[in-house]
């Protein structure tokens, strides 16, 4: 018996454990969705027919190959590569692919099953998947970062398209691999079917703000979550985990709606600035000299501190927005930020916080915005991407960001409205779960057995 899990849902999960042996990131991110779909199946038990629950689990097509690649002493080094094509009932796959050497097939059947829920939540025509290798980028140069995408997309282009599967950026990879990735995409097919890929530099057929678009989103979520209980971001202590796109473009719109984020962080350590990060600085550093965070004390002087190791978590705020990685939040982290009086958490992150920390913040009545909803701005704005690229057309920034901001806001309020049809006003996670379970369901129940 599997506690917290609706009795006729105990076989589906059952199942999932069983055939995925290994896989624990995986059957986290079932095992949180199933829970939410207890409500769902008590009130419309058609759900069960047909497997609907057990095929929404399955990916459609998991790819795993070899990427061989030379390095700058000349030695052939060789990595793996992943791409899960998870669901397609409403639209072609859309997801990101991730470089970093903790990525395997559970990393990525988890991702990918979490992208399904979070592109119907969007409301735009785009299905799920994820891929990536477990390549480190850290400390390699520009060549080898070109010959590693390089040869992963010499395998990888067999199986993309505009209309089959289009991969973005995540961890370890931005707009420098996305375009190493589209150059050999272009020249192995002699096509420049420029939809194949987002997150593509503004030179050859990016959009305006998807650079900017996951961490805007999470703040424009976390501020309308915020205004149902009166609140705002002004003048608020913000901690922000990470110091990557999604971190830093999160740190760029809560300062502009008044915010002072105080701290932030990568693998080494974090840093705390209470004078307020320098976001130029910061910029700086990470983007352009590519560094450590220690660095920034360093760059900063007088006032900044940084900490190796320990938990950015412990650092006292009123709002904390976890945007590294999977899984960074315990559920230690999380009392010691409701006994420091945090009043609202936002995932920016793919499902940095464990499910005890869900927990202690849902107790403890703290606003909790889940991932799949709060950082759908990103996937959202590549959708945009992609309609600029159909219509060949290029839109201005405003244009775009006020997209942007109308689906986050209608994000919020599906899944706000959603929790309280199904009885827990304000449980974002029931409302998320739901809200994008039916979206697909209803997708492929219509679709017939496929
Ligand atoms: P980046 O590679 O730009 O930045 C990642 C940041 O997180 C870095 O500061 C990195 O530190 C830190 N980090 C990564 N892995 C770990 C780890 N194992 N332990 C501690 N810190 C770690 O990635 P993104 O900003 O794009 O992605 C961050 C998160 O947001 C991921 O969960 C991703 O799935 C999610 N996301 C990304 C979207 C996007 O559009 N890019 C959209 C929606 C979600 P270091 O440099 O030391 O490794
Ligand atoms: O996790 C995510 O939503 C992303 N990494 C972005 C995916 C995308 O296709 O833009």
């Amino acid at each position: 018996m599997i506690t917290g899990l609706d009795e006729k849902l105990q076989p589906v999960l059952e199942e999932v454990l069983r055939r995925n042996a290994g896989e624990p990131e995986f059957h986290q991110a079932v095992r949180e969705v199933l829970e939410s779909l207890g409500r769902v199946v008590a009130k419309h038990p058609d759900y069960l027919d047909d497997a609907l629950i057990e095929r929404i689990c399955e990916p459609e097509r998991q790819i795993i190959f070899r990427v061989p690649w030379v390095d700058d002493a000349g030695q052939v080094q060789i990595n793996r590569g992943f791409r899960v094509q998870f669901n397609s009932a409403l639209g072609p796959y859309k997801g990101g692919i991730r470089f970093h050497p903790s990525v395997n097939l559970g990393i990525i059947k988890f991702l990918g099953f979490e992208q399904t829920f979070k592109n119907a939540l969007t409301g735009m025509p785009i299905g799920g998947g994820k891929g990536g290798s477990d390549f480190n980028p850290r400390g390699r140069s520009d060549g080898e970062i070109m010959r590693f995408c390089q040869s992963f997309m010499t395998e990888l282009h067999k199986h993309i398209g505009e209309y089959v599967d289009v991969p973005a950026g995540d961890i370890g990879v931005g707009g420098r691999e996305i375009g190493y990735m589209f150059g050999q995409f272009k020249r192995l097919t002699g096509r420049y079917e420029a939809g194949v890929l987002t997150g593509k530099g503004l030179a050859y057929g990016g959009s305006r703000a998807r650079r900017e678009a996951t961490g805007y989103g999470l703040a424009y979520f976390v501020g309308r979550m915020l205004s149902t209980r009166g609140a705002v971001f002004a003048d608020k202590r913000v901690v922000v985990s990470g110091s990557g796109n999604v971190a830093i473009y999160t740190m760029e719109k809560v300062d502009a709606f008044g915010g002072k984020v105080v701290a932030c962080s990568d693998s080494g350590g974090y840093i705390v600035d209470d004078a307020g990060v320098d976001l130029d600085l910061l910029k700086e550093i990470k983007e352009v000299r590519r560094e450590r965070i220690a660095e920034y004390v360093r760059s900063k002087g007088a006032g900044a501190r940084y900490i190796e190791r320990g938990s950015i978590w412990e650092t006292p705020c009123d709002i904390a927005l976890p945007c590294a990685t999977q899984n960074e939040l315990t559920g230690k982290d999380a009392a010691t930020l409701v006994a420091n009086g945090v009043i609202a958490v936002g995932e920016g992150a793919n499902m940095p916080c464990m499910p005890e920390a869900v927990r202690v913040f849902q107790d403890a009545g703290v606003l909790f915005a889940p991932g799949k909803a709060a950082n759908a701005g990103g996937v959202a704005t590549s959708a945009l991407e992609m309609q600029q690229n159909a219509s060949r057309d290029s839109w201005t920034f405003e244009q775009t960001e006020e997209r942007l901001a109308s689906i986050m806001r209608n994000i919020h309020d599906v899944c706000a409205a959603t929790a309280e049809e199904y009885g827990s006003p304000g449980d974002y996670v029931l409302g998320a779960n739901i809200a994008g379970f039916v979206r697909v369901a209803e997708a492929m129940r219509a679709l017939g057995v496929i």
